[in-house]
């Protein structure tokens, strides 16, 4: 199946619009840079600006190539100006003819003598993955450069040209911008690392072009519920599952997405076995033979206090943390030098340490720098789910576990407790600009409904690119519009959805609060009414009201992305309910102030029933491991103001 590609488009909807609806917290001040009038790009770029007119494309543009030219940016130029009605025609950079068509885009490598020529002042950075993108309009004539520093670069260039793209009433033009951009971080992107139901294999094939749109390079394939991954990792994939891992490999590389097999053995691996270290090279190369240049080791959530042979015993000792991190570290350091790096291609070996959650220096972690110090270390923060995330943090991680470390961040997974009867939808927050200086990079463990993980994964792509640029209101914005394609009502919509389930949980108090966009609208409406505007109350928070009404029908009915309507379905059957409690219950109020009595019981009654049923709304068949739940949306926000105003009007 392919799942229709979603773009980010030019964008006319701007945070500042947005906040003056209401639709997000009016609290922060957007700190978003302003690139002049230009669209917005996520992720957003390092340096961008204005330098000229907007460039009007005809019907038909000439792409020059040469054979350096990345085949994936190729595509994908093709398609996103196919989509917006233009026709390419490939040229040969070496074609020395001349200039056929009005507008030649030059798609290729900077080290390409007519690529350098047309970049005029603009430079593509001397780093990986990085590209710069310029226009230049001469009248109707004109030349959009798209050059990148190796392939993936040039694959970025398009991804940003197409975000440069606005479509007017008579035509499409580019934006008249100088684009010179690159990664902050490595590595960016996802580890499919939950427990619960795994994703389908059309999920990953729709998250995997989703990727590619926001400039994420990594898959971290680590299913915990897959029994190939963990239970039984020492059996080959049956023929059909190697194919759709074969067919994932493949998709990955066209949208420049590493796909990264993981493979968790600490449940029963004999560290010190060679029959143990066989099969673990055999199922590698099963996957190396698909394609697959990246691997990794999870051995999070094991048993590190007992052996699982006798031969461990003797050649590392009583069972301990430390011996663990001993024989993890051999075993480790083996199969990085051992087969990593005969393996043609193949990126540094990546693991999880089994302390992964702390910073605190321990006998295991002395024994576990003693690895071979190529191996990436993951670490989920200070706690398994943190509130925050710090610089300092990050500089004691990188002394502790002997190197940069890569950040699993457990957002927004929802496989745990606290998080029952959840979506998690609130904008990545709380980790520190400067992290990039420290981390080898970000994954995002998502929720097992992947597509409604796509709020979250947004805006840790966009952290990960540029952490010092990051801001969580216009990327959570960015975020809704993306998935609204590009229409504002249901961006809107998707806004005041998001903040209903805006909570965030962690084993301990949440580290995001609940519906902070309705907590501010509610805490105006009880100072207006107890300074006895009490009309004025009303009408400010109708305007909420009748925005969340409204949520279901507009997601359902728009062109949004129909997995993420999908997955929230219950959520959207509760907001249906709660919605129509909310609206009623203002009426009541209103039929009060009039001193209309029996209308006002009525109508609080009708909310009763209304809010009573929509607290039934069960997510059921669960994806999750809390299993068949109650849906919680706005809860302690929207449930406390109905109690709070019915009771008020009831006296
Ligand atoms: F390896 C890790 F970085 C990690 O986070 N491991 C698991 C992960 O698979 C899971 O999705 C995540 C959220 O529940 O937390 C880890 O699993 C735990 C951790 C606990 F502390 C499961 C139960 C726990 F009590």
């Amino acid at each position: 199946m392919t799942t229709a590609r979603r773009r980010l488009a030019a964008g006319t909807l701007t945070v500042a619009t947005l906040l003056a609806t209401g639709a997000t917290a009016a609290t922060t001040a957007s700190a978003s840079p302003v690139h002049d009038d230009l669209p917005t790009v996520s992720p957003a770029p390092q340096e961008m600006h204005r330098t000229g007119h907007d460039l009007r494309l005809p019907r038909t543009v000439d792409v020059v190539v040469d054979d350096d030219t990345d085949v994936a940016a190729r595509d994908a130029l093709a398609e996103a100006l196919r989509e917006h009605g233009i026709r390419t025609v490939a040229r040969d950079a070496d074609d020395r003819g001349p200039a056929r068509g009005k507008v030649r885009v030059l798609l290729g490598d900077d080290s390409r003598p007519d690529v350098r020529a047309a970049l005029g002042r603009a430079e593509v950075p001397d780093h990986d993955e990085a590209y710069a993108v310029r226009v230049d309009a001469k009248g109707a004539r004109g030349t959009v450069t798209l050059a990148g520093h190796d392939a993936a670069g040039q694959y970025y260039a398009v991804q940003t040209l197409e975000q440069l793209l606005v479509d007017e009433r008579h035509g499409v033009s580019v934006a008249g911008a100088t684009v010179q951009d690159l990664p902050a971080m490595p590595l960016r992107g996802t580890i499919e690392g939950f427990y619960g139901e795994p994703w389908t294999h059309a999920e990953r094939l729709d998250q995997l072009s989703f990727y590619g749109d926001v400039k994420a390079n990594t898959y971290v394939y680590a299913p915990k519920d897959d029994p190939y991954h963990r239970e039984k990792w020492r059996e080959d994939y049956p023929a059909a599952k190697l194919a759709e891992l074969t067919e994932l490999v493949e998709a990955a590389t066209a949208n420049h997405v590493r796909f990264t097999f993981a493979l968790s053995p600490g449940n029963s691996i004999c560290y010190s076995s060679e029959d143990d270290m066989a099969a673990l090279e055999r199922k590698f190369q099963a996957l190396y033979d698909a394609g697959v240049r990246a691997f990794s080791v999870p051995l999070d959530d094991i048993d590190y206090s007992r052996w699982a042979c006798e031969s461990d015993q003797a050649v590392y000792g009583d069972p301990s943390p430390g011996n663990a991190g001993e024989a993890q570290a051999d075993f480790l350091t083996r199969v990085q030098q051992g087969w990593i790096e005969t393996h043609d291609g193949a990126r540094p070996l990546q693991m999880v340490p089994t302390e992964y959650y702390n910073t605190t220096e321990s006998p295991y972690k002395a024994a576990l720098r003693e690895m071979d110090a190529d191996v990436v270390v993951m670490w989920t923060g200070n706690d398994v789910v943190p509130q925050a995330i710090s610089v300092d943090q990050a500089i004691e991680a990188d002394t502790v576990f002997g190197g940069p470390t890569f950040l699993w961040d457990n957002y927004p997974v929802n496989d745990y407790g606290q998080t029952s009867g959840r979506l998690l939808l609130a904008p990545y927050d709380k980790r520190e600009p400067g992290l990039s200086d420290h981390l080898a990079g970000i994954v995002s463990n998502p929720m097992n409904q992947a597509a409604a993980s796509k709020v979250a994964v947004f805006g840790i792509a966009d952290f990960a690119w540029n952490d010092r640029g990051y801001d969580r209101d216009r990327s959570w914005v960015e975020a809704m519009r993306y998935l609204a394609g590009d229409d504002p009502a249901a961006t809107r919509a998707l806004l005041a959805f998001g903040d209903l389930n805006h909570l965030a949980p962690s084993f301990g108090d949440p580290w995001q609060p609940q519906a902070p966009a309705l907590t501010a609208d509610v805490d105006a409406f009880w100072q207006r009414w107890g300074a006895g505007h009490e009309r004025a109350a009303l009408a400010r928070l109708r305007d909420r009201a009748e925005l969340i009404a409204v949520v279901p029908e507009t997601l359902r009915s728009a062109d949004v992305d129909p997995a993420f309507v999908a997955d929230a379905a219950p959520w959207l059957d509760a907001t249906d309910l709660w919605g129509d409690a909310l609206v009623a219950t203002l009426d009541a109020a209103e039929a009060d102030l009039r001193g209309d009595a029996e209308t006002r019981d009525a109508l609080l009654a009708q909310a009763d029933a209304s809010a009573e049923a929509a607290a039934q709304v069960i997510v059921d068949p669960p994806d999750n491991r809390w299993g068949a739940a109650p849906v919680k949306l706005g809860d302690g926000v929207l449930d406390v103001f109905l109690d709070d105003l019915a009771a008020e009007l009831r006296g």
